[in-house]
């Protein structure tokens, strides 16, 4: 036994009784045994050892061909109340859920292993940090958990003997039957229960279902947030860094913006980048009275296709050891891996990520996709090249500027600044973003993703936006700056305006000016926006007049975006009826007025 906690031990025994494993193993992080994991997950074709040469200690998986994202609709917020779960999640009582899901676990784990995962988020002393404990009969999950969080007996020593503040997590594979696959949150009970499913967000319980859906749910009632943000650090050549969490629906840039290679017009006078986090931000007013951020995570899941050496060097060489790779394609020629737009060439003698084996130039001519568009790789944070000397600070880092930002075609200009904290927490309400294979259903569909929650948001959103303009309040002028950016719009032929990635850069350095006062803004009915000037191009190949175009207002696709009929901001904000804050309305009436 790895700990003394009678309520972890309880709750324990409570699930081997439930799920009659014949077996209960306890991971206690340990090299020794991770490794004979490895070695049995191998053995038993779950996963395979890719080239231990080029790839040392990398793995690969394959999920169900049913079974490659997190799936919306089978995910449920079981809160006593409806109103408190809000209308943007499904839900069911507790009793109700508990009713469908006791005879389902009954049994399930029969002949097979229980794993108990304790784990931190977030790093091992800092008051900002929570215990999670997930059971589990999935190796791979147990081996994605080691990678993403902090694992083993120091989790356990960070809970200590008494605490009951745990975060319940039960995850049986079950038949991987999508018809009842079940990832049920009841944030009352600190609990979660996942069954039918092996894909990443919906079993790695620490994340998104921990992380983001229960903590947001502590952080409303205990005074801080948890949010989908990176977080990076710009340092300046005179060595003070600047920290900025920004908040971008899944596969919409945040693994990429993290770990930006600084272009070479900052790189040569000494600028560098630092990633502190790629998708989870807790975020706490510090005793200074600043608003302080941590990463949760102890590495990064992120989306295999799009990164290569140019997009994201970073990221790919963080891949390059101990990281597990999942639905991307197999080069068989050398045992490694592949993905769309790694480089321009596809393996000959290929392994589709459904595990057909095919002639790679061919199969993509015909239009096929080698990886999954979904798939991802798991790998630990201190691989990456550029990872913060903050990242382990128990402390956390000083955030002076928010990004919201999205995926928009058109309407959403390149970047504009909020007048301030109350109309920052309407433009994060507001936001929309064009759907991605993250989530199961269908892709590039405009919806509202207020903050990028609208998947991960524990609670009502009405009562969330209700938290942010309280946090405001507390934060009074030490607030950050609240920003929104728009890395996507298209030309008439559909190709990006904007190079993004690294280039983005030159985006962030008007938004920390602006934090510093030291640069100038155009007043818009949206917001303040860059003077087309006082966006660095040097180097680049657009001109002035193509920043303009980024940063042109359409007040009519505007006022569309506001009163469109299904989609627009009306008709989402007249869903939460009287859990929206009167602030908000009065904001949107302003926009409106403004607009007119
Ligand atoms: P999750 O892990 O799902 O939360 O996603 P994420 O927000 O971390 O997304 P990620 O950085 O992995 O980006 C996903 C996709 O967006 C990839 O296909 C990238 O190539 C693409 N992308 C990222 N940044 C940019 C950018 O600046 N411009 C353009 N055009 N595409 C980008
Ligand atoms: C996302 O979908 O936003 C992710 C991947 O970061 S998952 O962990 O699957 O949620
Ligand atoms: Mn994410």
């Amino acid at each position: 036994m790895l700990t003394n906690n009678k309520n972890v031990l309880a709750w324990v025994d409570e699930m081997a009784a439930l799920c009659k494993p014949a077996k209960v193993v306890w991971i206690d992080g340990s090299d020794e045994q991770l490794q004979a994991l490895r070695e049995e997950a191998v053995s038993t074709g779950e996963m395979m050892w890719l080239n231990q040469e080029k790839l040392p200690g990398c793995m690969y998986h394959r999920t169900a061909v049913n079974d490659v994202a997190r799936v919306e609709d089978r995910t449920f917020i079981c809160s006593t109340k409806e109103e408190d779960a809000g209308p943007t999640n499904n839900w069911k009582s507790p009793q109700e859920m508990h009713g469908i899901l006791t005879p389902m676990y009954y049994g399930v784990m029969e002949g097979k292993t229980m794993y108990v995962i304790p784990y931190s988020m977030g790093p091992i002393g800092s008051k900002m940090s929570k215990v999670g404990v997930e059971v589990t009969d999935s190796i791979y999950v147990v081996l994605n958990m080691d990678i993403m969080t902090r694992v083993g007996k120091r989790a356990f020593e960070q809970l200590g003997d008494e605490s009951n503040d745990f975060v319940r997590g039960l995850h049986a594979k079950a038949d991987i039957d999508d018809k009842k696959r079940y990832i049920a949150h009841f944030p009352e009970e600190n609990t979660i229960c996942s069954i039918n499913s092996g894909y990443g967000g919906n079993v790695l319980l620490g994340k998104k279902c921990f992380a983001l859906r229960i903590a947001s749910y502590q952080g409303k009632n205990e005074g801080w947030m948890a949010e989908h943000m990176l977080i990076l650090g710009i340092e300046n050549p005179q060595g003070e860094t600047k920290y900025i969490c920004a908040a971008f629906p899944s596969a919409c840039g945040k693994t990429n913006l993290a770990m930006l290679i600084p272009p070479e017009v900052y790189a040569k006078e000494g600028y560098k980048v630092w990633t502190v986090g790629d998708d989870i931000a807790w975020l706490r007013q510090g005793d200074d009275g600043r608003l302080w951020a941590i990463n949760p995570e102890n590495g990064f899941f992120g989306v295999a296709p799009g990164t290569n050496l140019k997009s994201n060097p970073n990221a790919l060489h963080t891949t390059e050891k101990g990281t597990i790779f999942t639905n991307v394609a197999l080069n068989n020629e050398n045992n490694t891996v592949w993905w769309e737009s790694l480089d321009k060439n596809p393996p000959v003698d290929a392994t589709e990520w459904k595990g057909a084996k095919v002639n790679g130039p061919e199969y993509v001519a015909a239009g096929n996709k080698l990886a999954h568009p979904n798939s991802r790789f798991t790998a630990p944070a201190k691989n990456c090249p550029c990872i913060s000397p903050e990242f382990d600070n128990p402390q956390g880092v000083p955030i002076s500027a928010i990004v919201f930002g999205g995926r928009r075609a058109k309407t959403a200009p390149l970047v504009y600044q909020s007048f301030d904290w109350k109309h920052g927490t309407f433009v994060g309400s507001i936001m929309a973003s064009e759907t991605t294979a993250a989530a199961a259903g269908a892709v590039g569909v405009v919806r509202r993703d207020p903050m990028a929650m609208l998947p991960f948001c524990g609670y009502n959103m009405g009562d969330y936006w209700q938290h942010w303009l309280d946090m405001g309040e507390k934060l009074g002028d030490k607030a950050p700056k609240i920003f929104h950016v728009n890395w996507f719009r298209t030309d008439d032929e559909g190709h990006f305006i904007w190079p993004g990635f690294g280039d983005n850069m030159r985006v962030l350095m008007w938004i920390l000016a602006r934090c510093e006062g030291k640069a100038d803004a155009v007043e818009t009915p949206i917001g303040y926006e860059p003077k087309p000037e006082d966006i660095n191009i040097e180097g680049l190949d657009i001109s002035v007049d193509t920043i303009k175009e980024l940063l042109s207002v359409d007040k009519a696709s505007w006022m569309d975006d506001i009163t469109r009929e299904g989609t627009g901001i009306e008709a989402f904000y007249a869903k939460f009826g009287d859990k929206l804050p009167a602030e908000m309305r009065k904001q949107l009436d302003a926009l409106k007025a403004r607009l007119a």
